[in-house]
Parts: structure tokens; C-alpha cells; sequence
């Protein structure tokens, strides 16, 4: 895309936002930052544009410059909402996303994840795929490398696979991966959308542009997933745990049968290293998307084999006085929480931190059937409290270190203390993964 001598306005300047910004200043753009944030709290990102002929409005959006711009590249973080981008759209200017921009500068086929869960997940596991069978693969997106650094590198890879996010969907306009898997659906950034329906629609674009001769991977025992699947232009590849599938991917005693063209692959699942039936639904996915886009069913099963879950994923600490401890610091909605409350019983629950406004209710027969104490922290406290407080006994803490102690006074031996928040962790923690360690550290601590 010709970016030489225009106006190119980048709003928010974190990893997205400098990527896009040295990006577009490197092919001769005239390039604005914007951000409501300071000088100071920016200082990492303003160094890493050091060098770079950019022009810099902070602390403020101002709607003249979005006027006055031929194209706004907008970050995931940044609402649709954002009165000066509803102006811009309104006067006709340019507005994309960073996946739209790097879209249109790669020339590969991309493998597209989407879902509410299980995305990194399955993402990693198609990377190492693609890897294993040889060819030069790029792994970006969500899962935190901006794919317009692919671009920007002019590296030569074969095959690109995407984390996608339903914000990362918000403004493309020709983004067509040539295969698009939607994992499942469930609530989530509820604090970002009006409502449910427009989180769904948003996921859903990443169909979009897609024509028959690409492939939509969905799940085929996700309600709503499967509804939304009639409606698609792309040929439908579906995967189950539930069904046979005479084209597609499905599980049934302890093999998993690929069927494609009247062809079939068998994968026995009994040496898989990977627990939990939602990893065999993300195994499922990856393994459609890989042979698919041509890989060799011997290098994608040994993949499979080799996986081990990534942290802070329903992950095993350490057991003291007989209570086994996990850390599932990423469960950030609802749909996770349950997956991982199905895995184990006699749950002490370390749950709660920045709301992200859906239902907490749907977990209430899992705690009452599974979790004997709950343990409250952080801002979505009082909501959970109200939602799940009278199934089972419920405490509040102030701090991990304290939600820990307490945890491990009051959970009998043989029980498990399973942190899995249910929301994201910006109100105590800077991201979920010191979260995680200040779990871990507690736990270490006992
Ligand atoms: N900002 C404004 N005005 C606004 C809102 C925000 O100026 O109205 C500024 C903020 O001050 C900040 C910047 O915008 O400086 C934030 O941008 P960003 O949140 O898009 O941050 P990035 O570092 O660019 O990260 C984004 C994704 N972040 C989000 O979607 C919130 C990262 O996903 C992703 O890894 C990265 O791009 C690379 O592609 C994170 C995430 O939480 C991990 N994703 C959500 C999730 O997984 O649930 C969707
Ligand atoms: P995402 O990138 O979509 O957040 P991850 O692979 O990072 O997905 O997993 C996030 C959380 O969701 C973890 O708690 C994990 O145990 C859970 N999870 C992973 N895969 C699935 C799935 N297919 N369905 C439901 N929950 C899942």
C-alpha cells in the first residue's frame, strides 16, 4: 500500500502503535501519534520512535488532525466509539486496523485464530506445526507481535499465523485469511461493547471477506458457533467432539479422524501430552488448519505429541499438606473458569479483579456442585459476591498474598486452591502474568 507523502494518523502509541508508526514513517509517510496518556507514562514507547520523523499529540485526540488525515490506523485498545474516529468516519477518512494494514503487505496465506478461549493455545500449536513441517513461519497478532512487524521486516516466510481479537477485527476492510478458525463463543469485553450481539458480530468479521475457496474451521458443538456457520461464503470445515463428521475433524474414542475430499487421516490421542477436553477441541483446530494449508500428517501428529500446555494455562504449582495448587491466571472470562472448574473438585476458588461487565451466573452449577470456598478479590468482588456468594463460603481478601493464606487455612487436604480469576487483571496487577507470579510466590511461600 503507497503510504509516501500522506497524512497518517496512528492512535495509541503501545506495541501496535510504534510498530505501525515506525512502519509507516519508513515508507515515506507523514506520520501523527496520538495518545491520551503522558509524556512520562510513554517514555518506553517515544524512545522506541527515536530516529523516526514523527509528529506527537499526547494526552489528548484531537478531531482536527483526525480530519485532516488520508489514513488512522486505530489500536485494538482504542473503542470504536472514539468521538474524533466517529467524526473522521463520518467525513470519509481511512480507517484501519493493524491487522487490515499488514494484511494488505503480505502475500502468503494466513491462518487466522479467533474465539473467546483458546486462541494462544492453538495458535502456538499450529506455529510449531507449520515449523515442524519446514516451512518459514510467522506467529503474530494478539498473541503480542504485531503482525505489521512482519511487513515492516520484509522477512521471506511461507505461512503467517494470526492470533485474532474481536477488536483487531473492528476495522478491516479486506482481510482474508485463507483459512479463519472460530474456536468458540461465550461473554466477554462486555466493558468494551454495548451488548453481546456486537461482540459476537465482531468475531464474525473475521469471515468476512473470505470466498469459497477458503476454509472457516468452527465448532461444530458450540451452539452458537454453528449457527452463524450457516451463513458463511467460505467452505465450512468443522470440528467435534460430539460428532461424526463425513468432512471435517471430529474425536471419538481416543482417535481423532481428519476427513477431507473422501481422504482420512487418524490421530490416536492416548500419548497426547496436552490435558482437558478444551485442548482437544484447540489440538482439533489446529491440526484442520494445518493440513489444510498443506502440511504432512507424520510432522503434524508429532507436533501434537510434544505439546506441552503453556503457562499460566491451568497450571500445576506444587502441593503442600496434601492441598495441590493451580494457577489458571489467564482464565479471564467466564467460558475458561469453567473449563477449568470441570477439571477438578473440592475447589477452594481464588477468583475476581477488573470487571469486564458480563454475568457471573452462568458458573453457578459448577460452584455449587464443585467449589466448597470462594475467595474473593479486586473490583469485580462485590458482583461475583452477589452472583455466587450463597453457593458456597465465601471470604474476601485484599491481596494475592492474603487470598493465598487464607486459601490454604481453610482448604482440607485432598482439595485443590485453583486461582482462575474470571476477569482481566488491570485493577491490582500490571497484566495477568504478575499475577501469576505473585500467585506462584504466595504459594512458594506456604
Ligand atoms: N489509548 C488512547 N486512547 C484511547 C484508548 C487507548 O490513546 O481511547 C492508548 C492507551 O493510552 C495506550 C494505547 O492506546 O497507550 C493502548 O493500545 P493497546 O491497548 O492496543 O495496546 P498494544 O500494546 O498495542 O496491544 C495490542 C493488544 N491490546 C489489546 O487488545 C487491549 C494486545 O492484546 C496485542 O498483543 C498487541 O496489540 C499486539 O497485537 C492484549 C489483550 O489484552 C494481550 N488483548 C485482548 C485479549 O486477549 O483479551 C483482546
Ligand atoms: P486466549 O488466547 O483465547 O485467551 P488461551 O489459550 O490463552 O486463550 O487460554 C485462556 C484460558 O482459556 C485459559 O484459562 C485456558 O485454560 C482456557 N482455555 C483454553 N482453551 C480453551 C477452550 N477451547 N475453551 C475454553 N477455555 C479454554
Amino acid at each position: 500500500m503507497e503510504l509516501k507523502n500522506k497524512n497518517i494518523l496512528v492512535v495509541g502509541l503501545a506495541k501496535t502503535g510504534v510498530a505501525c508508526a515506525r512502519y509507516a514513517a519508513a515508507r515515506g509517510g507523514r506520520v501523527t501519534v496520538t495518545d491520551m496518556r503522558n509524556e512520562t507514562l510513554l517514555a518506553g514507547a517515544l524512545a522506541e520512535l527515536e530516529g523516526f520523523d514523527i509528529i506527537r499529540e499526547l494526552e489528548r485526540h484531537d478531531e482536527a488532525t483526525f480530519l485532516a488525515s488520508d489514513l488512522i490506523v486505530v489500536s485494538p485498545g482504542v473503542p470504536m466509539d472514539l468521538p474524533p474516529l466517529v467524526a473522521a468516519l463520518g467525513a470519509g477518512r481511512e480507517i484501519v486496523s493493524e491487522i487490515e494494514l499488514a494484511a494488505r503487505g503480505i502475500d502468503v496465506p494466513i491462518a487466522a485464530i479467533t474465539g473467546t478461549n483458546g486462541k494462544t493455545t492453538t495458535t502456538t500449536i499450529l506455529g510449531e506445526i507449520f515449523t515442524q513441517n519446514g516451512y518459514h513461519t510467522y506467529v503474530g497478532g494478539n498473541i503480542g507481535t504485531p503482525l505489521i512487524d512482519l511487513v515492516a521486516s520484509r522477512q521471506l516466510v511461507d505461512q503467517v499465523v494470526a492470533e485474532i481479537s474481536s477488536f483487531q477485527l473492528e476495522w478491516i476492510t479486506s482481510f482474508r485469511p485463507t483459512v479463519a478458525a472460530l474456536l468458540n463463543l461465550s461473554e466477554d469485553h462486555l466493558d468494551r461493547y454495548p451488548d453481546y450481539e456486537s461482540y459476537v458480530a465482531a468475531k464474525l468479521r473475521i469471515f468476512e471477506n473470505q470466498t469459497e475457496d477458503d476454509f472457516a474451521v468452527v465448532n461444530r458443538d458450540d451452539e452458537l458457533v454453528w449457527h452463524h456457520a450457516g451463513q458463511l461464503r467460505a467452505s465450512l470445515f468443522p470440528f467435534s467432539r460430539r460428532h461424526e463428521l463425513a468432512e471435517g475433524i471430529f474425536y471419538r474414542d481416543g482417535v481423532i479422524t481428519y476427513r477431507h475430499n473422501g481422504h482420512e487421516e487418524c490421530f490416536p490421542t492416548a500419548a497426547i501430552r496436552l490435558q482437558g477436553v478444551h485442548n482437544l477441541e484447540n489440538i482439533m483446530a489446529a491440526v484442520a488448519c494445518a493440513l489444510l494449508l498443506g502440511c504432512r500428517p507424520d510432522e503434524t501428529f508429532e507436533t501434537i505429541l510434544c505439546f506441552e500446555a503453556l503457562h499460566h494455562r491451568m497450571e500445576f504449582v506444587r502441593q503442600v499438606n496434601g492441598v495441590s495448587y493451580y494457577e489458571d491466571s489467564k482464565a479471564t472470562n467466564v467460558g475458561s473458569v469453567e473449563k477449568a472448574l470441570e477439571s477438578f473438585t473440592g475447589i477452594t476458588l481464588i477468583a475476581g479483579g477488573k470487571d469486564k461487565g458480563g454475568a457471573y451466573a452462568p458458573l453457578a452449577p459448577l460452584v455449587r456442585e464443585r467449589v466448597n470456598h470462594l475467595v474473593l478479590i479486586g473490583e469485580a468482588a462485590d458482583r461475583m459476591e452477589e452472583e455466587l456468594g450463597t453457593l458456597a463460603n465465601t471470604l474476601r481478601a485484599a491481596t494475592m498474598e492474603e487470598a493465598v493464606q487464607t486459601a490454604a487455612r481453610i482448604t482440607a487436604p485432598g482439595g485443590t486452591v485453583l486461582m482462575s480469576p474470571a476477569c482481566s487483571s488491570f485493577d491490582m496487577f500490571r497484566d495477568y502474568e504478575e499475577r501469576a507470579e505473585r500467585f506462584i510466590a504466595a504459594v512458594k511461600a506456604l
